[in-house]
């Protein structure tokens, strides 16, 4: 876990170097703050689970095993990326690390993860789906249609709200009727349960629990993570709604930091155990930024290729 939160962790402030020097251009929704959620869940899951996640995914493609090579081409729209570069930061999939669809349009994920947990299901094999979404996505109709047929159906999904407070740029009580995600889960016939997301021990707990029920056939879970988003909705975003003093305690008790101390002063690992690791992502890192800032752009005869289009047959 260790290792994930540092190549997460890292791997972010590489994105935003690079973005404010000017070099590439893209659109960049930072996870940095949330990577302690998915180092656990990426330390549970298999190689054949799936995955499925939003614009705010690096954390996510990171822990499901995506690697980092085309991972770092799609995100600069490459031709060596996980689609060509046709997909971007916002679309990252990648079946063969299980990384299913990241999606731009809030809350469409759940029924797809609903979806290929129902594919699992139907095919016996025993399988695991995670589904990773916003506090702001808990509010739309997709989430509770998607909660509600897991439920009846039990299937082998654990919906993970990554609650950072806020979607886009409103506070989550605004708009939020319940005073924790996870009590939703009570409508739909599944366990509900709120854990500190910048714990990653804490998550791994509650993940673990979620994972062996799904795995054993008992049907879904809702695991609400309770995080922050260091960098607002968007990067370049001027974070004017979020209170400067909220976010600045944020960051002074950044995740990655705290569990690097966790694990020192609990005697289970010494400082330079993990310094070595910070330095093995770092060169692993590089090797793959420099993989991707050197892979040309899809060509135009990519245009109309994995394009489908329906046919009208006539009558
Ligand atoms: C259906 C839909 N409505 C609105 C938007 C615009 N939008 C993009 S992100 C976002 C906020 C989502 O917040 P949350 O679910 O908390 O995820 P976070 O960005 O905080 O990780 C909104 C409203 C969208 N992409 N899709
Ligand atoms: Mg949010």
């Amino acid at each position: 876990m260790f290792e994930l939160v540092t190549t997460i962790s890292q791997t972010d402030e590489r994105f935003r170097t690079l973005l404010s020097s000017g070099r590439v251009r893209s659109t960049y929704y930072s996870p940095k703050g949330q990577e302690c959620i998915s180092a656990a869940f990426g330390a549970l899951l298999r190689p054949d689970d799936y995955c499925v996640t939003i614009y705010r995914g690096l954390h996510d493609h990171i822990s499901k095993g995506v690697p980092l090579d085309v991972l770092f081409a799609e995100f600069l729209g490459r031709a060596t990326g996980t689609c060509k570069g046709k997909g971007g930061p916002m679309h990252v999939t990648d079946p063969s690390s299980g990384m299913m669809v990241t999606t731009g349009v809030v809350g469409s994920g759940l029924p797809i993860g609903a979806g290929l947990a129902w594919a699992t299901k139907l095919k016996g094999t025993d399988q695991v789906t995670i589904s990773n979404f916003g506090d702001g996505a808990s509010n739309i109709g997709a989430f509770h249609e998607a909660l509600n047929l897991a439920g009846v159906w039990k299937l082998p999904v654990i919906f993970v709200c990554q609650n950072n407070r806020y979607s886009e740029h409103t506070r989550y009580e605004v708009v939020t009727a319940a005073e924790k995600v996870s009590q939703r889960a009570a409508s739909y016939s599944m366990p509900g349960v709120t854990v500190d997301g910048n714990d990653p021990v804490a998550v791994y707990g509650a993940a673990r629990e979620a994972i062996e029920r799904a795995r054993a056939g008992e049907g879904p879970t809702l695991v609400e993570c309770v995080t922050y988003r260091f960098w607002g909705h968007i990067f370049g975003d001027n974070m004017r709604y979020m209170p400067a003093e909220e976010r600045q305690a944020a960051m002074d008790a950044d995740p990655t930091v705290r569990y690097r101390q966790w694990l020192i002063d609990g005697g289970h690992f010494g400082e330079d155990e993990l310094s070595a690791i910070e330095s093995e992502v770092a060169t692993s890192i590089e090797k793959a930024m420099e993989f991707a800032l050197n892979s040309p752009p899809p060509g135009p005869e990519e245009l109309y290729t994995d394009v489908y289009k329906g046919e009208v047959v006539p009558a």
